[in-house]
């Protein structure tokens, strides 16, 4: 016990003459006890989210029917015809399909692309889903073909390669930032996919509710683009602080306000 003592008190002078000098000399330091505090707190910030909504002032449109006449083999999946709507709208404008990324504001950075996971364009229905994507350069690009048979996935100049029914899965990468490639099929010439090539990782697509969110981009000032394949692109300047941001865009018909 009295030893125990004796340590306990050893240890108490110690904290305090520590402390003394610590007042003395670097007195922006904190009291002992607190490093660990301090240490997280300077720990390099993950960063913040840009989070927004896109709408479109004006309808809908019309569906289209897809001619799938020239395969049978597309045409058979579908008992009542395929139809498509270029601009696809929720009850309160919500406007999906909106590529969304940051444009400028990042000089001088890079980032490494993400290992996994990969990022999947799905050949189903003789139809590429998702339509509109985002992707870094150098990143796994898992291209499937879900259908009973040939598609021909043109991203020319960054690749053109076949994919024979049997063939399932391929990978690709892109070498070089694109806003937006336009990926087509050689051999049904109404399959289009839009793709955002980018050498950052803050990038998102509005899901049906219109919604988009960027994550983690460091606390800044940066330029939005956002993109539709109908209604053209608007940017937009955004403060992002540690208590995020919010950028909405609206589109119209004749370009965006
Ligand atoms: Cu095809």
């Amino acid at each position: 016990m009295q030893k125990f003592y004796s340590l306990a008190v050893l240890a108490l002078l110690a904290a305090g003459v520590a402390c003394t000098q610590k007042s003395a000399e670097a007195p922006a330091q904190m009291e002992p006890g607190h490093e660990h505090e301090q240490m997280q707190a300077s720990a390099p910030a993950a960063g913040y989210s840009v989070k927004g909504t896109a709408v479109f002032a004006g309808k809908e449109s019309k569906a289209e029917t897809v001619k799938m006449n020239a395969d049978p083999k597309c045409l058979a999946q579908y008992k009542d015809g395929f139809k498509y709507k270029p601009v696809v709208v929720g009850q309160k404008g919500e406007l999906s399909n909106v590529f969304v990324y940051v444009k400028s504001g990042l000089q001088g950075q890079t980032f490494d692309a993400p290992k996994e996971p990969a990022v999947v364009l799905d050949q189903k229905g003789c139809w590429y889903h998702p339509r509109v994507m985002g992707i870094m350069v150098g990143q796994k690009l898992e291209i499937r073909n879900s259908d009973p048979t040939m598609h021909n996935v043109n991203a020319s100049p960054e690749f053109n390669a076949a994919m024979p029914a049997t063939v399932k899965m391929m990978e690709k990468t892109f070498k070089s930032p694109k806003v937006m490639f336009k990926i087509k099929c050689n051999v049904h010439p109404w399959m289009t996919a839009y793709v955002g090539v980018l050498g950052s990782p803050y990038f998102a697509v509005t899901g049906d509710n219109g919604q988009y969110e960027i994550k983690n981009l460091p606390a800044g000032k940066y330029t939005l683009e956002f993109w539709h394949e109908k209604l053209g692109t608007s940017t937009q300047e955004v403060t992002v602080t540690d208590a995020g941001a919010t950028a909405n865009v609206k589109f119209s018909a004749k370009g965006t306000s």
